[in-house]
């Protein structure tokens, strides 16, 4: 749990209740910060992981996805507060799921377990939020980003699948499938979530397009998985991904025939244009 600072006149004012917690030597805030990492076999990876997540955090919420080796007790060891949860079904989507609804903190921020993420870039993600942003979607692509950890399928792919969204949902993200995101709590309720395997940031990224929600990319840079092997498969994944983005197209599709229809129905924030 993080050091809590209160603003010096705070002491005195009951008006002034809130806790500021530092997170950069020119940044404090109130919002108590989440973070969810969905781990199935990381038990070797979670060290690295757990250094490199800064102090001032809320909470961690590791989700279990049944792993056969240490992954519960190593986190336990290394976090003693951390909170567990066990995912219901299966895949990352589903884990994720579940970690959200255990979060009790304002910002969410997802990252990985396998050691490609770097903690300490949280402050970007969170400084975006506080500054206006509803959802700071990581991108390796953008200026200042990177990946030691894709290969030139898995490159194409994301690009191709990108286009295709950005073409689609009138959207100009850099990046697709990238599982380092952070956003405010109320989002969840926008983009009601209901997806089980890889395709959920993707789900996400839509998603928070359709509903109108302010997003701001953040360069990340994906360091390699330190120890063990992706859960990913390039085509299988590739083709869940492709089937999200052209369900939710015909769900606009369909929404738009009935806007027009129904002379009851309303456009909303950018639902149908
Ligand atoms: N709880 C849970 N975590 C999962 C599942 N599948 C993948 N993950 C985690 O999701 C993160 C990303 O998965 P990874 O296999 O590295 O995929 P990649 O980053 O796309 O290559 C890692 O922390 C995995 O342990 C799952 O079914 N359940
Ligand atoms: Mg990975």
């Amino acid at each position: 749990m993080s050091s809590v600072v209160r603003p010096p006149s705070s002491g005195q004012d009951p008006f002034l209740a809130a806790d500021f917690r530092p997170i950069s030597s020119h940044l404090a805030i109130t919002p108590p910060v989440s973070v969810v990492i969905p781990a199935m076999n990381e038990a070797e990876n979670l060290p690295y992981v757990f250094k490199t997540l800064p102090d001032w955090i809320h909470e961690v919420v590791l989700v279990d996805g049944n792993s056969t080796d240490d992954t519960v007790d190593v986190a336990r060891s290394l976090r003693p507060d951390v909170k567990v949860v066990e995912q219901r079904g299966k895949g990352k989507g589903d884990a994720l799921i579940t970690g959200f609804e255990a979060c009790t903190g304002d910002i969410i921020v997802m990252v990985d377990a396998d050691g490609s993420a770097d903690g300490g870039e949280i402050v970007s993600y969170v400084s975006a939020l506080v500054s206006g942003a509803d959802f700071a979607k990581g991108s390796r692509f953008a200026n200042g980003g990177g990946t030691d950890d894709m290969t030139f399928v898995r490159k194409l792919g994301n690009w191709a699948l990108c286009t295709v969204v950005n073409r689609k949902f009138g959207a100009r993200y850099t990046d697709l499938c990238y599982g380092y995101n952070a956003f405010w709590r109320h989002c969840l309720d926008k983009i009601d979530l209901d997806c089980t395997g890889f395709e959920v940031e993707t789900l996400m990224n839509i998603r928070v397009v359709k509903a109108g929600l302010k997003v701001q990319e953040i360069p990340s840079h994906e360091y390699l998985r330190i120890h063990g092997t992706s859960n990913l498969r390039a085509v299988r994944d590739g083709l869940r991904v492709l089937k999200v983005i052209l369900k939710e197209r015909s769900n606009r599709r369909d929404l738009r025939r009935r806007v027009h229809h129904s002379p009851l129905l309303h456009t909303g924030q950018g639902e149908v244009s």
